[in-house]
This record gives C-alpha cells, structure tokens and sequence, in this order.
C-alpha cells in the first residue's frame, strides 16, 4: 500500500523533503493516560503486548494523539529471551526479571533458536493489525534489541547499574558467550525478517547498553553481530541506535545500516563531519528538555534542529520519553519540528 506520509523513509533514502520527519522513542508505552487506560483493562505489560488488538491499538494512539510521524510496534525487546526458551516477568515499578539466566555450556543447551512465526506470532499478528489500522497513514517501525543488549539481560537476568555478570563472562567465558551472542543473533534477523514480511517498513536496533562496554569489547562482541543482522536484512532499511557508543562511533557509521540514532551526548558536528554524509541521524534532544518551561523547550529543539541543518534528519529524543513526561511538553515539541523552517 502507498504510504500517505513517507516522509521518513525518503529522508532515510537521502531524498529531500519538505521537513524534518520527527518521532519519539518509547512513544507508544509511555505518557498517554490513554495508552494507561488500555494497560489497566489488562493485568499487565506482557498480557498487553501478547494481546494484538490492544497492542496494535496502543501502537497507533500517538499517531492520532500526538501526529507523529511513524509509529512503532508495541511490544518490548525481551520477548527474544522468551521465544529462545528464557521466560520474563515484569514487575511492577521494578523492571523485566529473568527467574533463570545463562551461567554455563548447560544452561546454553536449554535455548534454541526461536522460530518467530510460532514463537512471536503474538507479534506478528499486532504488526499486521496495527498496518490495517494505519491505513497507510504513516510507516510502521519493527525493532529488536541488540544482540549485546539482549545478551546483557539473559545473562544478568534483570536491568543493572554494571551488567557485572554480562561483562565478567566477556573474561572468564569468551567462548560462550560468542555462542550465546550467536544464537540471539540467528534469532533477530529470523526475527526483523518475519516483522517486515507482516508490515513492517523498517528496523531499529536498540542498544541500550553499549556506553558499558570498552572500545575492544564492543568491537568484538556487539559491532560483529549488528553488522551480521544490518547485512541480512535487505528488504527495509535498518536504524542503529546504540547508546552512550561515541567511543566507537567510526565502527557504527561503517555498519551497513541506513540510519544512526544519536544520544544527547554525542557531538552532532563532529559526527557529521565523520560520516560525511554517508547516512541519516535520528535524534538526539535530551529527554529532560521536555521537563523545560515552554520557551526553553520551543529554544532547544530548534538548536538542535540547526545543528542537523543540511543533513538527512529525523528528529527524536536522545533516548526514549521518560515516563512522567507532561503529553503537552511532547506536543510542543512535535509542533516544533514541524513548523522549523
Ligand atoms: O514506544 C514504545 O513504547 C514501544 C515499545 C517498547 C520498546 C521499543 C517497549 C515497551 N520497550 C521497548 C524497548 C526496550 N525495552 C528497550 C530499548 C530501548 C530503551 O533503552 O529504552 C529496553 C532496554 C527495554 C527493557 C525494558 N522493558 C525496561 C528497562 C529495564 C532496565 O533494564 O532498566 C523496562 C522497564 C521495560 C518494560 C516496558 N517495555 C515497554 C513498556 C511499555 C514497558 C513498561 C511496562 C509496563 O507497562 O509495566
């Protein structure tokens, strides 16, 4: 179906376009009362985001609500673990939590790599609701973790200041590691294929937790594995968003992915002078901005929107929304964007 609004998908082609696409990470889960209303009809995140009327309805509330400019798939990055065999929990105020995690070659022998059609077909089935639903008013993103991040969580088997468990395996247990690393891989191209064949019209890659990994580290045991999912996925273009990775910044503009997601902290003209116009850039206001009074917030946007001036663009946060932000402040700034000339 011809998309009504592509503006995200020429700007990622390098095209020009009449103005800066914007959309929010975590967009779809997080501020709307409205989104809240759906989550407390249903006993909590995981019942939702396996329910595929609700998730896909979530998923199109910001379009309506906020006019972003692309949707994203409701669902979380964790639902990997779970098809390879590692179930989650999510508790309340607290966070995804593993019962089981990956210690040793025995616990390795328990994963499989997840076939998605059976699987994630709860995901799959959200995708193509939430496609009929859109109605082509504007493309719908898929997404995955990164194989270092989803790595991270089985491994730690919950969120972590230090990932201390995740990164001492990196000494003590290379081999399984790259094993494990490799599994997860297999799974999310099988995985992002199997979204896009359902609707999606592109891919992100989240990375939540590179800026915890050493240059030599993140070289080995993530750049490696997203560079083999940004090469098998040939039929959409590929978003890679790696947070707190300036230090390998030269390795991720060399990945053959379309676009780059940058944190509030990287320095946009460096970056630019870099990549020399080799990809697009997604982002980067900081997501606390948002907690700015008007003026401040309407100042920021458009400095950073200057700062990108020239370049193939998508405006974002530099990480996703946080929680407690006011619907009005996200409004302001999408207004923002769209009136930047
Ligand atoms: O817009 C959207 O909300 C889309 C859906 C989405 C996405 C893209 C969710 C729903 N999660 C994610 C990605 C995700 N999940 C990431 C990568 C992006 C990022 O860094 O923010 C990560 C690291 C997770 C893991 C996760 N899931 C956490 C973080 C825990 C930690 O280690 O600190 C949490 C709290 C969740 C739960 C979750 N995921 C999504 C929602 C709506 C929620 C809240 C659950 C609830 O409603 O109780």
């Amino acid at each position: 179906m011809q998309l009504k609004n592509d503006l995200l998908l020429r700007v990622i082609k390098g095209e020009k376009v009449e103005r800066t696409p914007v959309w929010l990470m975590r967009q779809a889960g997080r501020i709307l009362p409205e989104y809240r209303a759906v989550r407390n009809s249903v006993s909590g995140f995981i019942e939702l985001a396996k329910t595929p009327e609700l998730a896909a309805e979530v998923t199109i509330q910001p379009v309506d609500l906020l006019g972003v400019d692309a949707a994203i798939i409701f669902s979380d990055i964790l639902v990997v673990p779970e098809a390879m065999g590692l179930p989650y929990q999510m508790i309340e105020k607290r966070g995804p939590w593993f019962p089981e995690t990956i210690k040793n070659a025995s616990d390795l022998k328990k994963l499989r790599v997840a076939d998605p059609k059976t699987d994630l077909h709860y995901v799959l089935e959200a995708i193509r609701m939430a496609k009929k639903g859109l109605n082509g008013r504007v493309p719908l993103i898929g997404f995955a973790g990164a194989p270092w991040t989803i790595f991270a969580y089985m491994v730690e088997g919950s969120g972590s200041k230090t990932f201390s468990n995740a990164r001492a395996m990196l000494y003590q247990n290379p081999v399984l590691a790259h094993q494990l690393l490799e599994m997860i891989t297999q799974t999310t191209i099988r995985y992002v294929k199997a979204q896009v064949e359902a609707g999606a019209n592109l891919i992100q890659l989240f990375d939540s937790w590179a800026g915890i990994l050493p240059a030599y580290h993140y070289r080995e045991f993530s750049i490696r594995y997203m560079e083999k999912i940004c090469e098998a996925v040939t039929e959409v273009p590929v978003t890679i968003f790696a947070k707190g990775a300036y230090f390998a910044i030269n390795e991720i503009l060399e990945l053959s992915c379309d676009t780059i997601g940058l944190d509030w902290n990287m320095n946009i003209e460096e970056i630019r002078k870099q990549a020399d116009g080799r990809k697009t850039f997604q982002g980067n206001l900081d997501p606390a901005v948002l907690y700015a009074p008007d003026d401040v917030l309407v100042r920021q946007t458009q400095h950073m929107l200057t700062q990108f001036k020239g370049s193939r663009h998508i405006a974002n946060l530099g990480h996703g929304v946080y929680p407690d932000t006011n619907p009005e402040k996200v409004r302001l700034f999408i207004q923002t964007v769209k009136a930047f000339e």
